[in-house]
């Protein structure tokens, strides 16, 4: 039915034959025999775990008690790129096979000293997505692309022919060379927003980055506060840590985070706890999302993209009724009002007057803002009497709300006000972002990894290492902006910010790293015409994702249980995690790193300078890992290393003693210090600035928190975007709820009357999983309507609905709920496109369908700030869960 897919796909069409159609299917395609003695292997237990999606089990739990006498568990993670979780999750293996997982079961009952670090849904389905018809086999190339002649229209929906590993290689460095020599390296284009070692030894390449998860949130609170990333993520900087927040907060303002669904294993335990503490919690936001309704006290339904106005609304009626902690402002802050500006400023342009309308003629009233935010003056008052009273508080955001058009806006506005309640450096208290993704857990990392070892890879055209670790840049910007992606190579311009325009001429497109960079960008439908106009595309990936399907060469990649030995991303301060080798990779799949290296040795560049082993990585980071000392004021080795271990394994150096046996953490899979109240590990964000502000000084230009901030301004004039006035103030974004309207004032709606949303999903890491069967039955991927908004088109609860704007429209299913706030649709990020050409509508529910890729601030990618149309779709429609998957059928060469 959508076109792509029919090509390319013959498994299922039912959910009750899924299982026997993916062996049927796998059965198709030939085999290694490493390959098939594993693959037969899991087709043997299939009917148990089928049994869980369609009927009932067959005494599923005789099976696994005998299995597990024989069997081996092995610690795992999901995904390459993190879903952000720090789990521990374990896979049984027997015969090289996995045949059951679990996740921590280590103790009998959790404390809240050692607590569980509990995986979700996705580990428990995960192998569904190992062992799955659709897993990328060989390499392979597009029928109908030659170097003469791409023939780039027919990308997307050509056929493929099976090719070797050799020949492989041989093309991407072929064209590498080809379309250096007579280009230029200015014309390579990399996928991943990382220095690929490759590109940067042969010249350099271009790359697009962009703010992605971090919305517009980072270059404020580096201007603002003077964080800079040695200080670690903003969150350890800022945020109390977890034992603190549970025992000592009493007011929780949550803005849009949502650790229920975006922060899993422990955050929602965290403001769990500190709820059954007594703290109340009140969760802002357009949607009653799963931590607002597991968790809150109260929901305040806001529209997207308007918290500043709400923001605001709460500091007018503070100041208007004298709650704001004037003392801390004083002393700790420049630019709330006349008395305490910075050097040079003009007085005029501080807060508390932009706030009572002073020169403006317009005060920012809890009336002002309920016009613009939607929630009543009354909730806005409620809300700055409880901000302003119940001591102490912690204000946390997160980023989601930032990911915008103007999202630096309400950074700036959310610091302001947060500092106004006086909740920073002392117990209790903290101002602070991104809590869903790094935890409420702030303070430097209990546990720290030794170096990789790796060569340092330096790009000599784009080097985005300096961008991506959010560094203000100096004097030049690192790349394409990711917004300007589709705009460079289609008509060979971006912006290189107060720099000017630039002037480009991509032709060739390599998507190293991990991501799938055609669904995931803005503007997807504007993306596909980019990739069909460049000469080559070459993709890896373990599946046959939306960036593949557009591409000429594919090359076929291991999957996470696959991989060497690896550490999880340290994103809980208290616990790492390990994911062993599970298995052995299955058909051809190779590491991105071995892929490197063939090229590498193909275009004369020397392989020592590309890359590391995932190996030597593990066994580097290893050797050097460190854990806290008792006292909290050092460090001390983590892991006991003996002789025979070097000897087994190949550590570098001498044998070591440390807390604890590396043999042993590679069994349990974590090592988690042990934590509880006024132990020496606790941390309050600020506290030695808050004690001593003279003597600890903050690295900003007046050395204080800057609610007028003349360094952002300066930022933001880099980036050759909007400007940002240096107080914070509300002005409407592109996309938001005023341009739902052609006449605002007499508000009139607009083409597009809806604001649109793109969370991430519970069941999905992004992209990832949404080839997976069983999470994608348990949360199906609608698009979410309030029911005054279906009413008035007619829409029915379960009906199909076309969603559209100018840039494109997507077939959904409706999910008619009180749970999104009027004027409001939203649906997740990740479904992977399904494009009917002919229809003109994408099937696979892809977000970016939707979103705008103009240019944003401080190159935010703006998914939270747009605007769109829902009518009633009468077309062809099929539950997402019963779409064929993509699978390729090879033919042969044209
Ligand atoms: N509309 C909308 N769009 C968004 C967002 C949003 O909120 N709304 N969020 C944005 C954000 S915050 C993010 S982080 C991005 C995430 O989007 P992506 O960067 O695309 O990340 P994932 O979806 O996690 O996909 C990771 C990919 O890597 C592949 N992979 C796994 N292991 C390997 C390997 O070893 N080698 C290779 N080569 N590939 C591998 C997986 O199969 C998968 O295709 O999406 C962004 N896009
Ligand atoms: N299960 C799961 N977990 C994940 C991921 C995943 O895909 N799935 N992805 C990981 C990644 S890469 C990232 S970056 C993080 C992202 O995780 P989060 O930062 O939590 O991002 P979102 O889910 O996009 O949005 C969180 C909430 O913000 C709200 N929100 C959106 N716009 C606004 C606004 O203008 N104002 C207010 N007040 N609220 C708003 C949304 O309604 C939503 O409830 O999650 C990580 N964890
Ligand atoms: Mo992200």
């Amino acid at each position: 039915m959508t076109g792509t897919a029919s090509k390319t796909s013959r498994a299922s069409q039912s959910r009750k034959a899924t299982a026997a159609a993916e062996a049927k299917a796998t059965s198709k395609l030939s085999m290694s025999r490493r390959s098939f003695l594993k693959w037969s292997g899991v087709a043997a237990s299939v009917p148990a775990l089928g049994g869980l999606v369609a009927c009932a089990p067959q005494s599923a739990d005789q099976t696994a008690a005998s299995a597990e006498d024989e069997g081996e568990w092995k610690p795992f993670r999901c995904f390459r790129a993190s879903c952000h979780a720090n789990c521990v999750s374990k896979a049984l293996v027997k015969d090289g096979v996995v045949i059951r997982v679990k996740t921590d079961d280590r103790f009998q009952e959790e404390t809240d000293e050692m607590p569980f670090q509990r995986g979700c849904l996705r580990g428990q389905a995960k192998r569904k997505t190992v062992y799955a018809a659709d897993r990328l086999k060989y390499p392979m190339k597009r029928k109908n692309w030659s170097p003469e002649n791409p023939n780039g229209h027919l990308r997307g929906k050509d056929e493929w022919v099976r090719i070797s590993w050799d020949e492989a290689c041989d093309i991407i460095a072929s064209e590498i060379k080809r379309v250096r020599d007579t280009y230029g390296n200015e014309a390579i284009l990399r996928g991943g927003i990382y220095n690929n070692g490759v590109l940067a030894n042969y010249g350099g390449s271009r790359a697009s980055c962009g703010a992605d998860s971090y919305g517009g949130w980072i270059y404020p609170v580096m201007a603002m506060t003077g964080y800079s990333v040695n200080d670690g993520y903003t969150t350890a900087y800022m945020t109390n840590d977890r034992i603190d927040l549970v025992n000592n907060t009493k007011l929780i303002v949550l803005i849009g985070n949502n650790p229920s669904a975006s922060g899993l294993g422990m955050p929602n335990k965290i403001f769990l706890d500190a709820k059954r503490n007594g703290a109340k919690i009140i969760g802002i936001g357009p949607m009653l999302n799963d931590t607002f309704a597991t968790l809150a006290d109260r929901w305040i339904a806001v529209r997207p993209a308007t918290d500043t106005a709400l923001l605001m609304g709460i500091a007018y009626y503070m100041v208007e009724n004298n709650l704001q902690d004037q003392d801390f402002l004083d002393t700790y802050t420049v630019g709330f009002d006349a008395d305490h500006m910075p050097e040079g400023a003009d007085p005029r342009d501080n807060f508390k007057d932009y706030l009572l309308g002073t020169y403006d003629g317009v005060p920012k009233t809890p009336e002002w803002a309920s016009e613009i935010c939607g929630a009543s003056p009354e909730a806005i008052r409620d809300l700055a009497r409880d901000m302003a009273t119940i001591k102490p508080g912690a204000i946390l955001s997160c980023s989601a709300a930032t990911r915008g058009f103007r999202g630096e806006q309400f950074a700036q506005a959310f610091l302001t006000v947060g500092w106004m309640t006086g909740n920073v450096g002392v117990p209790g208290a903290m101002v602070s972002d991104m809590q869903s993704i790094f935890y409420a857990n702030g303070g430097k990392p209990l546990i720290t990894l030794g170096s990789k070892g790796a060569p340092n890879i330096a790009d000599p055209i784009a080097d985005v290492m300096q961008l991506s670790l959010g560094v203000i840049p100096e004097g030049r910007l690192f790349g394409i902006p990711r917004q300007q992606q589709w705009d460079a190579i289609l008509n060979g311009w971006f912006t290189d910010g107060k720099w000017g325009t630039k002037q480009c001429d991509i032709k060739l497109i390599w998507n190293t790293g991990k991501g799938d960079k055609l669904n995931q960008s803005p503007n997807v439908l504007k993306g596909i015409e980019a990739f069909k106009k460049v000469e080559f595309v070459a993709s890896q990936n373990c599946y046959f994702t939306t960036t593949c399907q557009y591409s000429d060469v594919v090359l076929p990649m291991v999957v996470q249980w696959e991989y060497a030995p690896n550490f999880s991303c340290i994103s809980s301060r208290d616990a790492l995690t390990y994911c062993s080798q599970v298995i052995e990779p299955l058909f051809e799949a190779k590491e991105d790193y071995e892929v490197d290296v063939m090229i590498a040795e193909r275009l004369g560049v020397d392989p020592a300078k590309v890359g590391i082993t995932e190996m030597q990585t593990f066994l580097n980071q290893a050797k050097g890992a460190k854990v806290i000392t008792e006292d909290g004021q050092g460090y001390e080795t983590l892991f006991t290393i003996t002789q025979d271990n070097i000897d087994e394994m190949g550590f570098p150096g001498e044998p070591q003693q440390g807390r604890m046996s590396i043999r042993d953490f590679m069994r349990e899979g974590v090592y988690q210090v042990p934590r509880k109240l006024g132990d020496n590990y606790g941390y309050i964000g600020l506290k030695d600035f808050r004690d001593d502000p003279a003597g600890h000084p903050l690295k900003t230009d007046s050395g204080k928190l800057e609610i007028y901030c003349n360094k952002l301004v300066d930022v933001m004039e880099r980036f050759g975007s909007y400007m940002l006035a240096p107080i914070p103030k509300y002005e409407p974004p592109q996309e938001g709820y005023e341009s739902t309207f052609s006449d605002f004032e007499n508000r009139v709606k607009g083409a597009y009357p809806l604001q649109f949303l793109t969370p991430h999903s519970v069941p999905r890491k992004d992209t990832q999983f949404d080839n997976e069967p069983w999470c994608k039955e348990a949360f199906p991927n609608p698009v979410y309507m309030n029911p005054v908004d279906a009413q008035a088109r007619g829409i029915q609860q379960h009906d199909a609905v076309k969603l559209f704007n100018d840039r494109g429209a997507v077939v959904r299913y409706v999910k008619v709920s009180a749970r999104v706030a009027p004027g409001v649709a939203y649906m997740s990020d990740g479904g992977w496109l399904r494009y009917d050409e002919e229809l003109g509508v994408d099937f696979g529910g892809n977000a970016n369908v939707l979103t705008s890729d103009d240019l944003c601030g401080t190159d935010v990618q703006p998914w939270n700030t747009v605007n769109i149309e829902i009518e009633k779709w009468d077309g062809p429609i099929m539950q997402d869960i019963d779409r064929p998957l993509k699978i390729v059928e090879f033919v042969e060469e044209a």
